[in-house]
């Protein structure tokens, strides 16, 4: 079946989503508002993690999918994670080309973001790329300004897993980190294999490599551009507790892992750019592997 580019329309009838279709039956799902990716199925496995309780109206950040953090990383002077993730971004065009389907997105400053504490005229686009079995989600950061600015950025990654008690996460190893639920630094993963049995919050710094996440026979494939850093969340059941927009069981059911650019900030000059992001690959094992 040939690649297919949906428009959804929302309750305002502006297109709220767009549905990428792709070979083999592969499909996504991106919300305008945030630009976030809420759905990725591939060999007919849905690979992305939403909760049953996430908000899709626009009222708050969408809990799950592949929301886009920007211009700040964490808790600061903006709102938590910075304000991209909860702009409702332009659908510049879209296209189905043979194998892939292909959304751009952009996002631009405005008055509000001209009154924030980062008031710099930027750009962001964001384009999303669909086939049989990779996701691609490359964005290019361009300062318009006439000053210089400074940013961090990240993928905000939630992967659905079977069982997180099974779940691993491989290439980290070597990786030094600060781990912000124990409240330390400098530490070296000596892992080859990452597992999770508790609330997790790292962040792994200057990592080399392809990250892969894997659980029973599926297995995803991050390779990531400009994006050096990879931050590893699972909330667990205390945490999970205390979101209201987040089952109290689903932590068992999902890890974050998150490539960005958020150990330092990254620093343009006036038009300067960054192209950053990452290519997911489904890697399933052959049943004969198990
Ligand atoms: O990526 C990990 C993290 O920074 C955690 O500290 C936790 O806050 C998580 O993001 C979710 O943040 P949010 O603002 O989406 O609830």
């Amino acid at each position: 079946m040939p690649a297919s580019v949906k428009l959804l329309d929302g309750a305002d009838g502006s297109t709220e989503r767009v549905v990428l279709c792709g070979p083999d039956g592969a499909s996504a799902e991106v919300y305008l508002y945030g630009a976030t990716i809420t759905s990725w199925t591939s060999r007919g496995v849905e690979r992305l993690f939403v909760s049953a309780q996430a908000k899709l109206d626009g009222s708050r950040p969408i809990r799950g999918g592949i929301p886009l953090v920007f211009p700040q990383f964490g808790p600061g002077e903006l709102p938590q994670h910075g304000f991209a993730r909860t702009r409702k971004w332009v659908l510049v065009d879209s296209e189905a080309r043979g194998v892939s389907a292909v959304a751009n997105l952009e996002l631009r400053d405005d008055e509000d973001t001209r009154a924030s504490k980062w008031p710099y005229a930027f750009s962001l686009r964001y384009t999303i790329t669909l086939t049989a079995t990779t996701l691609s989600a490359i964005m290019k950061i361009e300062n318009f300004d006439d000053r210089e600015f400074s940013f961090t950025a990240l993928q905000h990654t939630y992967f659905r897993v079977a069982d997180i008690a099974t779940t691993t996460v491989t290439g980290l190893d070597g990786a030094v980190y600060a781990d912000k639920v124990r409240g330390t630094t400098g530490t070296t993963e000596r892992r080859a294999q990452v597992t999770v049995a508790g609330n997790e919050d790292r962040v792994y710094a200057d990592v080399p490599g392809t990250i892969t996440v894997g659980c029973g026979k599926h297995r995803v494939r991050i390779q990531r551009f400009n994006f050096k850093d990879i931050v590893l969340w699972n909330p667990w059941a205390d945490k999970s507790a205390e979101m209201s927009d987040f089952g109290d069981s689903e932590y068992k059911t999902m890890i974050c892992v998150e490539p960005g650019a958020v150990a330092k900030p990254v620093t343009l000059r006036p038009a300067q750019m960054l192209s950053c992001g990452q290519l997911l690959t489904v890697d399933d094992a052959a049943d004969a592997e198990l």
